[in-house]
Protein backbone atom coordinates (compact mmCIF):
# COMPACT_ATOMS: atom_id res chain seq x y z
CA UNK A 1 0.00 0.00 0.00
CA UNK A 2 1.55 3.27 -0.92
CA UNK A 3 1.88 6.26 1.55
CA UNK A 4 1.03 10.07 1.35
CA UNK A 5 1.52 12.86 3.03
CA UNK A 6 -0.39 16.04 2.34
CA UNK A 7 0.27 19.13 3.99
CA UNK A 8 -2.57 21.37 4.15
CA UNK A 9 -5.36 18.36 4.29
CA UNK A 10 -8.54 20.41 5.92
CA UNK A 11 -8.12 23.26 2.54
CA UNK A 12 -9.71 22.29 -0.80
CA UNK A 13 -7.17 21.04 -2.55
CA UNK A 14 -6.21 18.26 0.49
CA UNK A 15 -9.54 17.04 0.87
CA UNK A 16 -9.88 16.19 -2.75
CA UNK A 17 -6.36 15.01 -2.54
CA UNK A 18 -7.09 13.00 0.17
CA UNK A 19 -10.04 11.78 -1.26
CA UNK A 20 -9.23 10.67 -4.50
CA UNK A 21 -5.72 8.78 -2.71
CA UNK A 22 -8.32 6.95 -0.81
CA UNK A 23 -9.88 5.85 -3.62
CA UNK A 24 -6.33 4.41 -4.73
CA UNK A 25 -6.03 2.78 -1.88
CA UNK A 26 -3.37 4.74 -0.71
CA UNK A 27 -2.49 5.08 3.36
CA UNK A 28 -3.42 8.86 3.52
CA UNK A 29 -1.57 11.37 6.17
CA UNK A 30 -2.10 15.09 6.56
CA UNK A 31 -0.84 17.60 7.99
CA UNK A 32 -2.59 20.33 10.88
CA UNK A 33 -2.77 23.29 12.47
CA UNK A 34 -3.72 22.69 16.58
CA UNK A 35 -6.71 25.54 16.80
CA UNK A 36 -9.04 26.72 19.34
CA UNK A 37 -11.37 25.51 16.99
CA UNK A 38 -11.55 22.58 15.22
CA UNK A 39 -11.79 23.19 11.11
CA UNK A 40 -12.34 19.96 9.89
CA UNK A 41 -15.89 20.45 7.92
CA UNK A 42 -14.25 19.52 4.70
CA UNK A 43 -13.09 16.07 5.71
CA UNK A 44 -16.58 15.85 6.89
CA UNK A 45 -18.57 16.82 3.80
CA UNK A 46 -16.24 14.87 1.82
CA UNK A 47 -17.02 11.50 4.51
CA UNK A 48 -13.33 11.20 4.51
CA UNK A 49 -12.55 12.43 8.32
CA UNK A 50 -12.38 9.09 10.03
CA UNK A 51 -10.12 7.45 7.17
CA UNK A 52 -7.35 10.16 7.10
CA UNK A 53 -4.31 9.55 9.56
CA UNK A 54 -3.92 13.26 11.30
CA UNK A 55 -0.43 15.02 12.29
CA UNK A 56 -0.11 18.28 13.69
CA UNK A 57 2.30 20.54 12.25
CA UNK A 58 3.29 23.83 11.48
CA UNK A 59 5.01 24.95 8.17
CA UNK A 60 6.70 27.54 10.17
CA UNK A 61 8.23 24.82 12.62
CA UNK A 62 10.70 22.66 11.03
CA UNK A 63 10.99 20.10 13.37
CA UNK A 64 6.64 19.17 13.27
CA UNK A 65 7.82 18.86 9.73
CA UNK A 66 10.30 16.70 10.34
CA UNK A 67 8.32 14.69 12.21
CA UNK A 68 5.22 14.70 10.06
CA UNK A 69 7.81 12.92 7.57
CA UNK A 70 9.44 10.45 10.07
CA UNK A 71 5.53 9.27 11.26
CA UNK A 72 4.21 9.19 8.06
CA UNK A 73 7.34 7.37 6.12
CA UNK A 74 5.59 8.70 2.85
CA UNK A 75 6.12 7.49 -0.56
CA UNK A 76 4.88 10.56 -2.12
CA UNK A 77 4.71 14.37 -0.06
CA UNK A 78 2.33 17.14 -1.65
CA UNK A 79 3.01 20.83 -0.40
CA UNK A 80 -0.89 21.89 -0.31
CA UNK A 81 -0.52 24.58 2.72
CA UNK A 82 0.13 28.35 1.91
CA UNK A 83 -1.83 31.15 2.93
CA UNK A 84 -3.68 30.93 -0.06
CA UNK A 85 -5.48 33.95 -0.24
CA UNK A 86 -3.63 37.01 -1.89
CA UNK A 87 -5.56 39.36 -0.05
CA UNK A 88 -4.27 38.14 2.78
CA UNK A 89 -1.02 37.84 1.89
CA UNK A 90 -0.83 41.92 0.92
CA UNK A 91 -1.80 42.22 5.07
CA UNK A 92 0.98 39.97 6.49
CA UNK A 93 3.55 40.04 3.65
CA UNK A 94 6.09 38.61 6.09
CA UNK A 95 3.88 35.79 7.78
CA UNK A 96 3.43 34.87 3.74
CA UNK A 97 6.47 34.75 2.48
CA UNK A 98 7.63 32.37 5.32
CA UNK A 99 4.75 30.28 5.55
CA UNK A 100 4.42 30.50 1.03
CA UNK A 101 8.27 30.34 0.58
CA UNK A 102 10.53 29.66 2.54
CA UNK A 103 8.46 27.16 4.88
CA UNK A 104 9.11 24.66 1.30
CA UNK A 105 12.88 24.82 2.31
CA UNK A 106 12.44 23.32 5.29
CA UNK A 107 9.73 20.82 4.09
CA UNK A 108 12.22 19.70 0.81
CA UNK A 109 15.29 19.13 3.53
CA UNK A 110 13.16 16.96 6.02
CA UNK A 111 12.70 14.86 2.38
CA UNK A 112 16.33 15.11 1.46
CA UNK A 113 17.83 13.80 5.12
CA UNK A 114 14.54 11.30 5.83
CA UNK A 115 14.60 10.11 2.28
CA UNK A 116 15.81 11.74 -0.54
CA UNK A 117 13.54 8.68 -2.71
CA UNK A 118 10.73 10.68 -1.66
CA UNK A 119 7.94 12.09 -4.46
CA UNK A 120 7.28 15.65 -3.28
CA UNK A 121 4.75 17.79 -5.19
CA UNK A 122 4.70 21.70 -4.67
CA UNK A 123 1.48 23.73 -5.35
CA UNK A 124 2.50 26.44 -7.41
CA UNK A 125 0.19 28.74 -9.05
CA UNK A 126 -0.68 30.53 -11.95
CA UNK A 127 -0.26 34.19 -10.02
CA UNK A 128 3.32 34.10 -10.63
CA UNK A 129 2.40 35.15 -14.17
CA UNK A 130 1.03 38.24 -13.00
CA UNK A 131 0.57 40.16 -15.25
CA UNK A 132 2.63 39.43 -17.90
CA UNK A 133 0.54 40.97 -21.11
CA UNK A 134 0.42 37.43 -22.68
CA UNK A 135 -2.95 35.96 -24.58
CA UNK A 136 -2.15 32.49 -23.08
CA UNK A 137 0.71 31.37 -20.69
CA UNK A 138 2.57 27.75 -21.08
CA UNK A 139 5.15 26.60 -18.99
CA UNK A 140 7.88 29.17 -20.55
CA UNK A 141 5.81 32.27 -20.30
CA UNK A 142 7.91 34.28 -18.22
CA UNK A 143 6.92 34.79 -14.25
CA UNK A 144 5.89 38.62 -13.43
CA UNK A 145 4.24 38.42 -9.69
CA UNK A 146 2.09 40.63 -8.79
CA UNK A 147 1.58 40.03 -5.00
CA UNK A 148 3.43 39.10 -2.12
CA UNK A 149 2.04 35.79 -2.72
CA UNK A 150 2.67 35.67 -5.55
CA UNK A 151 6.65 35.91 -4.58
CA UNK A 152 6.58 33.83 -2.23
CA UNK A 153 4.89 31.01 -4.63
CA UNK A 154 7.45 32.08 -7.00
CA UNK A 155 10.54 31.15 -4.24
CA UNK A 156 9.01 27.99 -3.93
CA UNK A 157 8.73 26.87 -7.23
CA UNK A 158 12.66 27.40 -8.02
CA UNK A 159 13.33 25.84 -4.77
CA UNK A 160 11.92 22.93 -5.63
CA UNK A 161 13.59 23.24 -9.10
CA UNK A 162 16.76 23.76 -7.55
CA UNK A 163 15.98 20.46 -5.52
CA UNK A 164 15.21 18.41 -8.29
CA UNK A 165 18.36 19.42 -9.97
CA UNK A 166 20.95 19.79 -7.44
CA UNK A 167 19.91 16.18 -5.38
CA UNK A 168 18.39 14.62 -8.44
CA UNK A 169 14.88 14.46 -6.46
CA UNK A 170 11.63 13.94 -7.92
CA UNK A 171 10.27 17.49 -6.96
CA UNK A 172 8.16 18.85 -9.18
CA UNK A 173 5.45 22.42 -9.29
CA UNK A 174 1.98 22.07 -10.58
CA UNK A 175 1.16 25.23 -11.92
CA UNK A 176 -2.28 25.06 -11.54
CA UNK A 177 -5.06 28.24 -12.84
CA UNK A 178 -7.90 28.73 -10.30
CA UNK A 179 -9.91 25.99 -9.28
CA UNK A 180 -13.16 26.09 -7.51
CA UNK A 181 -15.70 23.88 -5.62
CA UNK A 182 -18.37 23.88 -3.18
CA UNK A 183 -16.03 23.56 -0.08
CA UNK A 184 -14.03 26.62 -1.42
CA UNK A 185 -13.00 29.12 1.11
CA UNK A 186 -16.07 31.76 1.10
CA UNK A 187 -13.60 34.87 0.82
CA UNK A 188 -12.57 33.91 -2.75
CA UNK A 189 -14.79 35.27 -4.97
CA UNK A 190 -16.32 32.41 -6.71
CA UNK A 191 -17.49 31.10 -3.37
CA UNK A 192 -18.60 34.71 -1.84
CA UNK A 193 -20.59 34.63 -4.84
CA UNK A 194 -22.54 31.33 -5.10
CA UNK A 195 -23.44 32.19 -1.43
CA UNK A 196 -24.07 35.50 -1.28
CA UNK A 197 -26.22 34.76 -4.35
CA UNK A 198 -28.17 31.76 -2.51
CA UNK A 199 -28.53 33.87 0.55
CA UNK A 200 -30.33 37.21 -1.46
CA UNK A 201 -32.36 34.22 -3.71
CA UNK A 202 -33.68 33.25 -0.11
CA UNK A 203 -34.14 36.43 1.22
CA UNK A 204 -31.20 36.01 3.83
CA UNK A 205 -29.63 38.92 2.53
CA UNK A 206 -29.93 42.10 0.65
CA UNK A 207 -26.86 42.59 -1.44
CA UNK A 208 -23.10 41.13 -2.52
CA UNK A 209 -20.46 44.03 -2.42
CA UNK A 210 -17.31 42.72 -4.35
CA UNK A 211 -14.20 44.47 -5.69
CA UNK A 212 -12.80 44.67 -9.02
CA UNK A 213 -15.37 42.73 -11.76
CA UNK A 214 -13.62 43.52 -14.38
CA UNK A 215 -10.71 40.99 -13.38
CA UNK A 216 -10.01 37.73 -15.81
CA UNK A 217 -9.43 34.57 -14.61
CA UNK A 218 -9.21 30.72 -15.87
CA UNK A 219 -11.80 29.00 -13.68
CA UNK A 220 -12.00 25.20 -13.28
CA UNK A 221 -12.93 22.56 -11.28
CA UNK A 222 -11.11 21.36 -7.96
CA UNK A 223 -11.76 17.19 -7.87
CA UNK A 224 -10.72 17.48 -11.40
CA UNK A 225 -7.00 19.12 -10.66
CA UNK A 226 -6.30 16.75 -8.30
CA UNK A 227 -6.21 14.23 -10.77
CA UNK A 228 -3.40 15.93 -12.40
CA UNK A 229 -1.85 16.66 -9.37
CA UNK A 230 -1.53 13.09 -8.62
CA UNK A 231 -0.67 11.90 -12.23
CA UNK A 232 2.08 14.72 -12.00
CA UNK A 233 3.67 12.33 -9.19
CA UNK A 234 3.01 8.75 -11.28
CA UNK A 235 4.92 10.58 -14.24
CA UNK A 236 8.04 8.16 -15.50
CA UNK A 237 10.39 11.52 -14.91
CA UNK A 238 9.38 14.85 -13.13
CA UNK A 239 8.16 17.58 -15.29
CA UNK A 240 6.34 20.95 -14.55
CA UNK A 241 2.69 21.29 -16.04
CA UNK A 242 0.31 24.30 -16.64
CA UNK A 243 -3.39 22.86 -15.14
CA UNK A 244 -5.95 25.19 -16.58
CA UNK A 245 -9.21 25.00 -18.96
CA UNK A 246 -8.18 27.63 -21.66
CA UNK A 247 -10.83 29.85 -21.37
CA UNK A 248 -10.76 33.23 -19.52
CA UNK A 249 -13.49 35.11 -17.70
CA UNK A 250 -14.40 37.49 -15.59
CA UNK A 251 -15.73 38.49 -12.53
CA UNK A 252 -18.61 40.22 -13.47
CA UNK A 253 -19.15 37.16 -16.18
CA UNK A 254 -19.19 35.15 -13.15
CA UNK A 255 -21.59 37.85 -11.19
CA UNK A 256 -24.04 37.78 -14.00
CA UNK A 257 -24.07 33.39 -14.66
CA UNK A 258 -24.51 33.01 -10.88
CA UNK A 259 -28.07 35.25 -10.71
CA UNK A 260 -29.02 33.93 -13.46
CA UNK A 261 -29.56 30.54 -12.12
CA UNK A 262 -32.11 31.77 -9.83
CA UNK A 263 -33.66 33.80 -12.31
CA UNK A 264 -32.34 37.40 -10.99
CA UNK A 265 -30.72 40.29 -12.25
CA UNK A 266 -27.58 41.09 -11.20
CA UNK A 267 -27.01 44.41 -11.57
CA UNK A 268 -30.13 45.17 -8.84
CA UNK A 269 -28.01 43.14 -6.27
CA UNK A 270 -24.14 43.86 -6.56
CA UNK A 271 -22.17 46.97 -5.35
CA UNK A 272 -18.75 47.32 -5.75
CA UNK A 273 -16.62 49.04 -2.77
CA UNK A 274 -12.81 50.20 -2.93
CA UNK A 275 -11.96 47.48 -0.07
CA UNK A 276 -12.49 44.90 -1.71
CA UNK A 277 -9.81 46.06 -4.66
CA UNK A 278 -5.84 44.71 -4.15
CA UNK A 279 -2.84 47.16 -4.27
CA UNK A 280 -2.09 45.48 -7.44
CA UNK A 281 -4.14 42.59 -9.05
CA UNK A 282 -3.75 40.37 -11.81
CA UNK A 283 -5.94 41.20 -14.31
CA UNK A 284 -6.09 38.82 -16.80
CA UNK A 285 -4.95 35.01 -16.70
CA UNK A 286 -5.81 31.93 -19.64
CA UNK A 287 -3.64 29.00 -19.60
CA UNK A 288 -2.54 26.51 -22.39
CA UNK A 289 -2.89 23.15 -21.32
CA UNK A 290 -1.61 21.39 -24.57
CA UNK A 291 1.69 19.93 -22.40
CA UNK A 292 -0.66 18.00 -19.44
CA UNK A 293 -3.05 16.93 -22.55
CA UNK A 294 -0.98 15.20 -24.42
CA UNK A 295 2.02 14.03 -21.62
CA UNK A 296 -0.33 13.50 -19.02
CA UNK A 297 -3.89 12.39 -20.75
CA UNK A 298 -5.39 14.69 -18.45
CA UNK A 299 -7.66 17.53 -19.56
CA UNK A 300 -10.57 19.84 -17.99
CA UNK A 301 -14.25 18.07 -17.71
CA UNK A 302 -16.17 20.49 -16.09
CA UNK A 303 -15.85 24.14 -18.03
CA UNK A 304 -16.93 28.09 -16.39
CA UNK A 305 -21.02 27.41 -17.20
CA UNK A 306 -21.13 24.25 -15.34
CA UNK A 307 -18.99 25.17 -12.46
CA UNK A 308 -21.16 28.12 -12.08
CA UNK A 309 -24.15 26.29 -11.78
CA UNK A 310 -22.85 23.50 -9.19
CA UNK A 311 -21.41 25.78 -6.81
CA UNK A 312 -24.40 28.10 -7.02
CA UNK A 313 -26.57 25.07 -6.92
CA UNK A 314 -24.52 23.50 -3.60
CA UNK A 315 -25.17 26.80 -1.75
CA UNK A 316 -28.76 27.13 -2.27
CA UNK A 317 -28.99 23.36 -1.15
CA UNK A 318 -27.56 24.14 1.85
CA UNK A 319 -29.09 27.16 3.23
CA UNK A 320 -32.19 25.18 2.34
CA UNK A 321 -31.26 23.01 4.72
CA UNK A 322 -30.10 25.46 6.89
CA UNK A 323 -33.29 26.52 7.19
CA UNK A 324 -35.00 23.44 7.71
CA UNK A 325 -32.68 23.07 11.41
CA UNK A 326 -31.05 20.64 9.51
CA UNK A 327 -27.31 19.73 11.13
CA UNK A 328 -24.39 18.90 8.49
CA UNK A 329 -20.61 19.92 8.26
CA UNK A 330 -20.61 23.57 6.61
CA UNK A 331 -18.69 26.77 6.88
CA UNK A 332 -21.17 29.72 5.94
CA UNK A 333 -23.27 30.23 8.66
CA UNK A 334 -19.81 30.64 11.04
CA UNK A 335 -18.28 33.35 8.19
CA UNK A 336 -18.89 37.11 9.23
CA UNK A 337 -20.02 39.52 6.87
CA UNK A 338 -17.06 40.71 5.12
CA UNK A 339 -18.17 44.07 4.55
CA UNK A 340 -18.24 44.07 8.14
CA UNK A 341 -14.50 43.11 8.69
CA UNK A 342 -12.24 46.11 9.77
CA UNK A 343 -8.48 46.47 8.37
CA UNK A 344 -8.58 46.12 4.52
CA UNK A 345 -8.62 49.99 4.51
CA UNK A 346 -4.82 49.26 5.16
CA UNK A 347 -4.98 47.64 1.85
CA UNK A 348 -4.92 51.04 0.71
CA UNK A 349 -1.76 52.80 -0.92
CA UNK A 350 0.03 54.55 1.64
P1 LIG B 1 -6.80 26.57 1.17
O1 LIG B 1 -6.64 27.96 1.67
O2 LIG B 1 -8.18 25.99 1.09
O3 LIG B 1 -5.91 25.60 2.09
C1 LIG B 1 -4.67 25.99 2.56
C2 LIG B 1 -4.17 24.99 3.58
O4 LIG B 1 -2.91 25.43 4.09
C3 LIG B 1 -5.09 24.82 4.80
O5 LIG B 1 -5.17 23.47 5.14
C4 LIG B 1 -4.34 25.60 5.88
O6 LIG B 1 -4.60 25.15 7.18
C5 LIG B 1 -2.91 25.28 5.50
N1 LIG B 1 -1.96 26.18 6.13
C6 LIG B 1 -1.92 27.53 6.10
N2 LIG B 1 -0.88 27.99 6.82
C7 LIG B 1 -0.25 26.91 7.34
C8 LIG B 1 0.87 26.75 8.17
N3 LIG B 1 1.56 27.79 8.68
N4 LIG B 1 1.25 25.49 8.50
C9 LIG B 1 0.56 24.42 8.02
N5 LIG B 1 -0.53 24.52 7.25
C10 LIG B 1 -0.93 25.76 6.90
O7 LIG B 1 -6.08 26.51 -0.25
P2 LIG B 1 -6.39 25.55 -1.51
O8 LIG B 1 -6.71 24.21 -1.01
O9 LIG B 1 -7.30 26.24 -2.43
O10 LIG B 1 -4.97 25.54 -2.24
C11 LIG B 1 -4.01 24.53 -1.96
C12 LIG B 1 -2.65 25.01 -2.42
O11 LIG B 1 -2.66 25.25 -3.81
C13 LIG B 1 -2.18 26.31 -1.78
O12 LIG B 1 -0.79 26.24 -1.63
C14 LIG B 1 -2.54 27.37 -2.80
O13 LIG B 1 -1.70 28.50 -2.65
C15 LIG B 1 -2.27 26.60 -4.07
N6 LIG B 1 -3.03 27.01 -5.24
C16 LIG B 1 -4.40 27.04 -5.16
C17 LIG B 1 -5.14 27.34 -6.28
C18 LIG B 1 -6.63 27.40 -6.24
O14 LIG B 1 -7.22 27.94 -7.18
N7 LIG B 1 -7.28 26.82 -5.25
C19 LIG B 1 -4.48 27.62 -7.57
C20 LIG B 1 -3.03 27.51 -7.53
C21 LIG B 1 -2.36 27.22 -6.40
P3 LIG B 1 -5.79 25.77 8.10
O15 LIG B 1 -7.03 25.06 7.68
O16 LIG B 1 -5.34 25.48 9.47
O17 LIG B 1 -5.83 27.24 7.79
P1 LIG C 1 -7.13 34.79 -6.79
O1 LIG C 1 -8.60 34.44 -6.27
O2 LIG C 1 -6.65 36.06 -6.21
O3 LIG C 1 -7.15 34.68 -8.28
O4 LIG C 1 -6.28 33.63 -6.13
P2 LIG C 1 -9.78 35.34 -5.70
O5 LIG C 1 -11.01 34.53 -5.86
O6 LIG C 1 -9.48 35.85 -4.34
O7 LIG C 1 -9.80 36.61 -6.68
C1 LIG C 1 -10.04 36.48 -8.07
C2 LIG C 1 -10.27 37.86 -8.68
O8 LIG C 1 -11.53 38.37 -8.24
C3 LIG C 1 -11.36 39.73 -7.88
N1 LIG C 1 -12.40 40.12 -6.92
C4 LIG C 1 -12.54 39.66 -5.67
N2 LIG C 1 -11.84 38.73 -5.00
C5 LIG C 1 -12.23 38.42 -3.73
N3 LIG C 1 -11.59 37.46 -3.07
N4 LIG C 1 -13.28 39.06 -3.13
C6 LIG C 1 -14.00 40.02 -3.77
O9 LIG C 1 -14.94 40.58 -3.21
C7 LIG C 1 -13.62 40.33 -5.11
N5 LIG C 1 -14.11 41.17 -6.04
C8 LIG C 1 -13.36 41.05 -7.14
C9 LIG C 1 -9.95 39.80 -7.31
O10 LIG C 1 -9.47 41.15 -7.26
C10 LIG C 1 -9.22 38.90 -8.29
O11 LIG C 1 -8.83 39.65 -9.41
C11 LIG C 1 -6.72 32.28 -6.12
C12 LIG C 1 -6.16 31.63 -4.85
O12 LIG C 1 -6.72 30.35 -4.72
C13 LIG C 1 -4.66 31.51 -4.93
O13 LIG C 1 -4.18 30.77 -3.82
C14 LIG C 1 -4.29 30.81 -6.24
O14 LIG C 1 -2.90 30.70 -6.34
C15 LIG C 1 -4.87 31.55 -7.43
O15 LIG C 1 -6.27 31.61 -7.28
C16 LIG C 1 -4.56 30.85 -8.74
Amino acid sequence: MKKALITGITGQDGAYLAKLLLSKNYKVYGTFRRASSPNFWRLQNLEIFSKVHLIPADLLDMGSLIEAVKISDPDEVYNMAAVSYVSTAFEQPVGNAEITGTAVTKLLEAIRFFNPKIRFYQASSSEMYGNSGTKIQNENTAFSPASPYASAKLYAHWITDVYRKAYDMFAVSGILFNHESPIRGLEFVSRKISNGVAKISLGLEKELVLGNLEAKRDWGYAPEYMEAVYLMLQNNTPNSYVISTKESHSVKEFVKLAFEEVGLNWKKYVKTDKKFFRPLDVNYLCGENSKAKSELGWYPKTKFKELVKVMVNEDLKRWKKFLNGEFFPWDAPMYPNESKIAGRQSLKKL
